[in-house]
């Protein structure tokens, strides 16, 4: 099997001023955009809208409120297969994933790339450390979600704190170790990943291919308009199918894992939440942001 050579690119290193490229999954968010996009930051290199076939005009309105925004049309259903697309597509330096709904603050969007340039492979967000909150999941969610992180650390040996979030950065020389499918298959066929177990696979074969891994504090908002295109149980299942999956497979072990861990990366400050309605009681966290390198060992191809 063939082996990737990555090393190259990792002892590059971190660019001083990296290009973000912001990589927005959207089914039907034409509502949502305009509130996405006033707070996106104004430095980035490019913003990619990935859209699901959407029928509200979301396309329309992404163009009018931004002439230079990226729209690609992605090939299968379902999130995952748009972030697939999405990273495909992405020129810069660091891809940042952002959900369209409005949860997701784009104004965290430079700490999330501060821990990129600390020294971070992938910067993961996460409701449950401390300074992260949530609005907008619900009790069984966040119950679900619990136990699902735990049975990962496990599974992992890694230390999240929040498994299911979307809401991510890492840099583009990464990708590959993500082995996502963005190729042209049927269109109403979903295959494997191309659901909301994205996350989980992403956060799964990050850790089987040793990256250094830091969580960053983020504050979920609740969608602004329309529902979560997510099914609590249904795509509870696909996760724990995820997890199995991931941890008795080989996907990711056949590119050249990271062998040096780098020093500490600085952690910035958490930024306050600036929604001041109520949220969902988190457990408390350990550390703020939680380096979590070196979770397992990698088998070789
Ligand atoms: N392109 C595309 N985007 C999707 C799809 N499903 C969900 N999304 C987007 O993914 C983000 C998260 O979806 P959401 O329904 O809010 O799920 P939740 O946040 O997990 O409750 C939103 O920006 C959605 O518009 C899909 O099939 N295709
Ligand atoms: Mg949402």
């Amino acid at each position: 099997m063939r082996r990737h050579r990555l090393d190259e690119d990792v002892r590059r290193g971190p660019a001083p001023s990296p290009r973000v490229s912001v990589v927005i999954p959207t089914w039907n968010e034409a509502r949502n955009l305009p509130h996405v996009f006033a707070l996106l930051p104004d430095d980035l290199h490019e913003v990619i809208v990935v859209d699901g076939r959407s029928v509200d005009g979301t396309v329309e309105v992404a163009r009018a409120l931004r002439s230079d925004v990226q729209i690609v049309l992605q090939n299968r259903k379902g999130k995952g297969n748009a972030m697939a697309c999405g990273f495909a597509a992405a020129t810069g330096d660091i891809i940042v994933m952002l959900d369209a709904d409005g949860s997701a603050d784009p104004r965290e969007i430079p700490r999330f790339v501060d821990v990129l340039l600390a020294g971070a492979d992938f910067a993961k967000g996460s409701r449950f450390t401390n300074g992260g909150g949530s609005a907008d999941i619900t009790r069984t969610r966040a119950w679900g979600n619990r136990w699902l992180n735990r049975t990962a650390n496990l599974l992992f040996g890694t230390r999240y704190t929040d498994l299911c979030y979307g809401y991510n950065a890492f840099w583009t020389h990464c990708t590959p170790w993500l082995r996502l499918d963005a190729t042209e298959r049927s269109s109403s066929e979903r295959l494997w990943g191309d659901g909301f177990e994205i996350e989980t696979i992403i956060n799964t074969r990050v850790a089987k291919a040793k990256l250094r891994i830091v969580e960053v504090p983020s504050f979920e908002f609740e969608r602004i308009h329309g529902q979560s295109n997510l099914n609590t149980w249904r795509d509870g299942f696909r996760v724990v199918r995820a997890l199995v999956v991931e941890r008795v497979n080989r996907v990711g072990t056949d590119v050249e894992p990271r062998r040096q861990p780098l020093p500490p990366a600085e952690v910035p400050e958490a930024v306050p939440a600036p929604w001041d309605g109520e949220s969902i009681p988190m457990p408390a966290a350990s550390a703020a942001a939680i380096s979590l390198a070196a979770p397992v060992q990698a088998q070789s191809a």
